[in-house]
């Protein structure tokens, strides 16, 4: 053993993602099933949402057929939507929330 040390330079990145990750966007879709005011509590409680932005993206999948919800990194997108997905599931409801790249 010498007395000096030395540090390994960081790994060469390889992954030209790492800097800026690519990003998705969860989307809700409307449907002609499940209560309006169940969407708005899943709105509000896996995505954060106040009343009334929850209220407010509830509406336009209502009447466009699909909305933006929120745009996350592909592993927190997929995560939200398949559990947003799966408290209606747990209801006996078909409220689908999926994600597409940005
Ligand atoms: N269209 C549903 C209803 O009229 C409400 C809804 C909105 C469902 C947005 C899914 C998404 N009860």
């Amino acid at each position: 053993m010498s007395g000096t040390h030395t540090i390994d330079a960081p790994a060469p990145e390889v992954k030209s993602r790492a800097a800026r990750p690519r990003l998705f966007k969860v989307i809700l879709l409307n449907d002609d099933f499940t209560p309006r005011e169940f969407v708005v509590g899943v709105l509000r409680r896996i995505f954060r949402m106040a009343d009334s932005e929850a209220l407010g993206v509830m509406l336009t999948a209502h009447r466009r057929g699909a909305c933006v919800v929120a745009v996350f990194t592909r592993e927190v997108a997929e995560e939200k939507a398949s559990r947003a997905t799966q408290r209606g599931a747990d209801s006996g409801h078909p409220l689908t929330f999926t994600t597409e790249s940005e």
